[in-house]
Parts: C-alpha cells; sequence; structure tokens
C-alpha cells in the first residue's frame, strides 16, 4: 500500500505550463472523478494522453489539462501515476493541488517521488541522489557528471566491489567454521591478492572526490597584498566586469568583496581583499583583519606584488608580480600586465589557479564520488579492505578479526548503494531534494 501522494512538480511562479505529478494507489479513481470523462483515465491505456476539463467541488471547471497515464511499474516511482499538466502561475496549480486533497491525495514530502523509486528498486541510491544533483548542478561540467551517476556509472562500479568483497567475508566465515588443516594451502594467498586489488579500486574511486567536490561546491580563492599592489584589477580582469573600484588611492578596497565565476565548470569564489598594510582608519583595520583571517580558510591565495614591495608574502601562497608594463619583474617570477596584455594576464592567471586545484581538462563521464556521504562510506570500505588485507598476513591469529574487517568493509559498500538503509539514512538523503521530485 503506497498512499497517494501530489505535488508541483515544475517550480512554482509564472510559467507557461505547470506539471502536477500524482502518484500511488488509487491514482486513477482519483483521475476519474477529477475529469469526470465518459472514456475515464481509468480505463486508458498507458503511455497515453488526453485533453480534459478538470472539475472542482461544485462542478465549476478548475482547469483544462493535458494528462499522462504510466502504470506501475513503468513509471519514475515504479507505481501508478498520473501527470497533470496544468496552466502555470499562482492560482490553478494551487486550485488543482487543493481538489487532489479533498479526493484523498496528501502532499508530497520532498524528495518522496524519488524515495518511492529508490524503494520500488528503480535506481540505487547513488542514481537518486545524482537525481538531486542534476537539479542543483552550477555548470555543465557538475550536471554531466550527476548525469553519468544517474546513468549508474558510480552504482555500476560498486556494484561488482560489493558483490566481491561480501563473496570473500561469506567465504571466509565459512571456512573458518573448518580446521585450518583443510584449507587449500594458498587460499589466503589469493585472498590477499584479490583484496589487493579491489583495494586498487576503491583508492581510484576515493581519487575522484577532490575534484568532484571542487565541481560541487567549488573553491576559495583569495587575493592579497599590498594597497595599490593591482588586486581589485585583477578581480575584475577574471569576472569580466568592473566589481571592485580600482584606483590608485592606497586603502580603495577596505571590505572583502567575493564574487563567483566559472572556472572549466568550478564555481570559483575569487575574493578581493583590503590591502596588507597598517592601516590608519577603523575600518580599513577591520578590513586587513578580516583579509588575514580569510587567508586561513582560502583553497588558493594569490599574493599580487607590484615593485617595488619587499613584503613576505604568507607561508603557501602563490606569487604574481603584477604591472610588468611598468617594472621589469624578476628574472623567472610569475609576472602580468593587466593594462597592456589584459588577455595573456586572464589566461596565465586561471592556468596558475587549475595547476593550483589540481583540475584536470577532461570533463567527467565516468563514476565520481558525488557527497560526503559516498566518500566517508568508501573511505571507511578503503580503510576495513587494508586492515584485512593486513590481518590476512599475520597468518592464523588474524583470520577472524580479517573476516569481521571484511565484513565491515562490504557493509560500507553497500550503504553506498542503498543494499542497506535505514528510515533516518533515507530521511537525511531525501530532506535535501525539491518538493515534487
Ligand atoms: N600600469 C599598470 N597599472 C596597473 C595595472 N594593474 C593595476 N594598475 C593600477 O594600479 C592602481 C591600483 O590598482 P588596484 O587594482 O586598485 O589595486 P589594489 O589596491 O591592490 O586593489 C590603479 O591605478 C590601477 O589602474 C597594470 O597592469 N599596469
Ligand atoms: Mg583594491
Amino acid at each position: 500500500m503506497s498512499e497517494p501522494i501530489a505535488a508541483l512538480a515544475t517550480a512554482s511562479g509564472m510559467g507557461g505550463v505547470a506539471v502536477i505529478r500524482l502518484s500511488g494507489d488509487r491514482v486513477y479513481a482519483i483521475a476519474d472523478a477529477l475529469t469526470r470523462l465518459p472514456f475515464p483515465p481509468s480505463q486508458r491505456q498507458p503511455g497515453t494522453f488526453v485533453y480534459a476539463s478538470l472539475y472542482g467541488e461544485n462542478d465549476e471547471v478548475l482547469d483544462d489539462a493535458i494528462l499522462l497515464f504510466f502504470r506501475a511499474p513503468h513509471s519514475y516511482t515504479g507505481e501508478d501515476t498520473v501527470e497533470f499538466h496544468v496552466h502555470g502561475g499562482q492560482i490553478v496549480p494551487q486550485k488543482v493541488l487543493k481538489r487532489l486533497w479533498e479526493l484523498g491525495a496528501r502532499p508530497a514530502q520532498a524528495g518522496e517521488f524519488t524515495k518511492r523509486a529508490f524503494l520500488n528498486g528503480r535506481m540505487d541510491l547513488t542514481q537518486a541522489e545524482a537525481v538531486a544533483d542534476i537539479i542543483a548542478a552550477r555548470s555543465t561540467r557538475a550536471e554531466r557528471a550527476a548525469r553519468a551517476n544517474l546513468q549508474g556509472c558510480l552504482g555500476e562500479t560498486l556494484s561488482p566491489l560489493y558483490e566481491d568483497v561480501l563473496a570473500h567475508a561469506v567465504q571466509v566465515e565459512h571456512l573458518l567454521d573448518f580446521d585450518e588443516g583443510e584449507l587449500p594451502a594458498d587460499f589466503f594467498s589469493d585472498v590477499i591478492e584479490r583484496l589487493s586489488q579491489l583495494a586498487e579500486h576503491t583508492k581510484s574511486l576515493l581519487a575522484t572526490w577532490h575534484e568532484s567536490r571542487l565541481v560541487r561546491e567549488g573553491a576559495l580563492v583569495v587575493i592579497a597584498g599590498k594597497p595599490n599592489a593591482g588586486k581589485s584589477t585583477l578581480l575584475n580582469l577574471l569576472l569580466g566586469y568592473d566589481r571592485a573600484i580600482v584606483s590608485d588611492e592606497a586603502g580603495t578596497t577596505r571590505d572583502t568583496i567575493e564574487e563567483t565565476f566559472l572556472l572549466d565548470g568550478v564555481p570559483i569564489r575569487l575574493t578581493d581583499t583590503a590591502g596588507l598594510r597598517d592601516a590608519p582608519g577603523l575600518v580599513e583595520r577591520e578590513g586587513v583583519s578580516r583579509a588575514k583571517a580569510l587567508l586561513e580558510y582560502a583553497d588558493v591565495v594569490l599574493y599580487l606584488i607590484a615593485e617595488p614591495d619587499s613584503s613576505e608574502p604568507p607561508e603557501g601562497a602563490i606569487v604574481i608580480h603584477t604591472k610588468a608594463d611598468l617594472v621589469a619583474p624578476p628574472h623567472g617570477s610569475l609576472a602580468i600586465s593587466v593594462h597592456e596584455q589584459p588577455q595573456l594576464a586572464r589566461a596565465c592567471v586561471c592556468s596558475v589557479l587549475r595547476k593550483a586545484l589540481q583540475l584536470s581538462a577532461g570533463e567527467t563521464a565516468h563514476a565520481t564520488l558525488a557527497n560526503e556521504r559516498q566518500f566517508a562510506l568508501l573511505t571507511n570500505a578503503d580503510s576495513a579492505l587494508q586492515e584485512a588485507i593486513l590481518a590476512f598476513k599475520k597468518g592464523e591469529i588474524g583470520y577472524v578479526p580479517a573476516a569481521q574487517r571484511l565484513r565491515a568493509a562490504a557493509e560500507a559498500l553497500g550503504d553506498i548503494l542503498g543494499r542497506t538503509y535505514s528510515e533516518d539514512l533515507l530521511d537525511r538523503v531525501f530532506s535535501t531534494f525539491c518538493i515534487g521530485k
């Protein structure tokens, strides 16, 4: 039994068409009551549609709509589903939804359609998460990575790993019930070799998280340096518009200014800061202390120097010499002139950022980890595997703990896929979804 649920699947607000999705048991009875067609929805073939008036309680027409029919298990949720394409805007969709509540449907919770799709075996948990990621994507790169996982890239990589580790755990547990003397002599060396191969897979999958996280969460890049080093000029150049005031008056930028631009699909939170100096005014002093605090959190610090400047760059910062058109930069240094060669300066700084952030040029069409949950579980699986291998290498005394670690590794892998799950986990995953998805 699954209660009929309904929600607006399209964004609320002005729009030509709004789509309302209705899924669960009895949805065809509801659609019959709503349309009053002589050839009612309940008698229609799945995969067809009809244009019909929708009626309210007192025979008034709520809207004219197109209805699409899906039958379990061939629908997004795997349940009977009817979609209503009605006029968009503030009023009509709300009227139709209200009527659906009167007819026995209830409002869907965030992500509930996708949760049902998962529970009905239409997709694994990594695919369900990819649905939310496609919607949340802020760049085509993020969207492509999410699409790959929605198509099952991550699931198809993890499933055989899970099956294999689980099979080993089961086999070892089984063999431990026998006398060691009965085991084939090379049994455990074979197991160790096979597990080491599996650990290679978990390692390479773990390595995808760095870039994935950047694509998803972006990177904080802070531009620092003394007043007049050309920080605001560089910020404007990278953004492509005049965001910050540029002036030869020292102390022009007193607050921190943050704007985002995309570098190869990675959102770069670019932050311009007050020039680092013993500032005369209170406001600028506050700006300087904020700038210093930001240096701690930055993924990359670009430290600009306009000669002559003998200041010490913060540790780990990338030094860029500016205004190369005015003063020859030190030999072998990284130098730009925004005034004379803006294109070159931009290309140079972008390539510095790519390198510092370790961004690969290629876009993702393979399995990547998509979130902290997956990363944490795979990290656990990976260390459990390593511990199992070490335990096996100890010989007989290690076999029991090794079997336990193998079991733990299998469980962690299974959790990523949602082979095992708790209500609590599903709540956490699906509560971040949009209503109507
Ligand atoms: N000649 C030259 N002047 C520059 C260059 N970049 C910035 N400036 C000038 O340096 C002054 C300070 O620049 P600004 O970006 O405000 O520096 P900030 O204090 O570090 O933010 C301004 O007058 C800019 O026009 C450059 O590449 N060449
Ligand atoms: Mg400035």
